[in-house]
């Protein structure tokens, strides 16, 4: 690219349907994608190192790590341009491929969402409040931190974790010593947050185009268990100026960050009423999975226009829903369930929406599938879930 106006002009290109679009990654996110997109037309090539994964049951699939670079130099000459499904995408085979390929998204978001104080300063930079934090380099420092925040508070690995990996809540002054040397470990950064006091954690997903577009999902009311997603509950059960903030709150980070296609934006509002950031995905996310019936334009088609710079979908709610995950231990009673008539579907009247994902294995808290269940409003889709008896918590 001879000039920096070059660069823009290409990053702004159209991507009609019949191209093919490349996603490192062929996990369920990657498989949602390429069903979305196929609609469409476009066809889809994964990269994932499990034969027949979700996504390769769909689409095209190379079978290779990750960090395979012969793996991913292929992924490129096979598309017209190139997304990721996972954010931990290696920084090795994110540049070879933005060198060798179209990848609308760039690497910058990747790498700021990939460290935990990066991600918060960023928010901030974009005029967005986050939970207090602090960054840990030594035992003396969370002693200190661990002072100015009270108790409880949560210790975190900057990289890599998820789903509650890499997290010490700290309640009382004689953890600081081992909660500091089991999540240190060489090279990796540590950051304390403030235990947050929430009355509600809230996502919402904010799309931006290729030519600056952006547009937002309705606000999500999100229930985890043992710290993973179970329930999506849309419209949130919060005020409608509220729900507005929290879409505002979203759009201004996606424009701030200068993402492109997704960024799911995680929030807790706090018992005082305070919206602040959690954290940020630069992906469809789980807790969007709704938008897959409810929404006149679902998470996936939104993602697959931004980067292929077509106009965005109407975000607009069809029907109130709540979205159920199904993990491994959920798998046979579901079975069972959708084998049979559902008398109480029936008489509460709501859809529920069956999705899962071809997982071969079935582990225990693996997220194996969701079900979307449409309501006319979102106690009647309560009320099933808790009838089915499968999700007892
Ligand atoms: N994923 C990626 N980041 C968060 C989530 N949930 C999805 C992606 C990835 C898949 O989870 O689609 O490929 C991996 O699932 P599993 O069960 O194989 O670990």
């Amino acid at each position: 690219m001879s000039s920096a106006g070059d660069k823009a002009a290409a990053q702004g290109r159209v991507i009609l349907p019949g191209a093919t679009i490349g996603i490192l990654g062929g996990g369920q996110l990657g498989r949602m994608m390429a069903n979305a997109g196929s609609a469409m037309g476009y066809r889809f090539v994964a990269l994932d190192p499990t034969p027949d994964a979700p996504t390769g049951q769909v689409a095209q699939q190379i079978v290779a790590a990750y960090d395979n670079r012969e793996a991913a130099r292929e992924l490129a000459q096979r598309s017209d341009v190139i997304t990721y499904e996972f954010e931990n995408v290696d920084a090795g085979v994110a540049a070879m491929l933005m060198e060798e390929s179209y990848v609308p998204q760039g690497s910058e978001l990747l790498y700021t969402t990939q460290h935990r104080l990066r991600e918060k300063r960023a928010i901030e930079a974009a005029g967005v409040k986050v939970a207090p934090y602090a960054e840990v380099r030594s035992v003396d420092e969370l002693r200190e931190a661990v002072g100015r925040f009270g108790l409880p508070c949560v210790l975190k690995t900057a990289t890599g974790g998820y789903d509650g990996k890499g997290q010490w809540v700290i309640h009382s002054a004689d953890e600081i010593d081992e909660a500091f040397e089991t999540l240190k470990r060489a090279g990796v950064d540590l950051v304390l947050e403030q235990f947050i006091r929430f009355s509600k954690e809230l996502s919402v997903i904010a799309a931006r185009s290729t030519q600056g577009e952006i547009r937002t999902f309705p606000a999500a009311e999100n229930i985890h268990v043992d710290n993973i997603l179970h329930l999506s509950i849309v419209p949130a059960r919060i005020d409608e100026a509220l729900q507005r903030e929290a879409e505002r709150l979203a759009a201004r980070i996606a424009e701030g960050l200068g993402a492109v296609g997704l960024i799911a934006v995680e929030l807790f509002l706090t018992e005082d009423g305070e919206l602040l950031v959690n954290e940020l995905a630069p992906r469809p996310h789980n807790s969007g999975h709704y938008t897959m019936e409810a929404c006149r334009t679902s998470q996936f088609e939104q993602h697959v226009r931004a980067i292929c710079g077509l106009p965005l979908g109407d975000t607009s709610l069809l029907t109130p829903v709540v979205m159920v995950n199904v993990l491994g231990e959920h798998v046979e009673p579901l079975l069972d369930l959708v084998a049979k008539p559902d008398a109480s579907a029936e008489r509460r009247g709501v859809a529920p929406k069956i999705h899962l994902y071809g997982k071969h294995e079935a582990k225990h808290k693996r997220k194996m599938g969701h079900v979307n269940v449409l309501a006319a409003n979102v106690d009647e889709a309560l009320a099933w879930i808790s009838e089915t008896n499968i999700w007892r918590v």
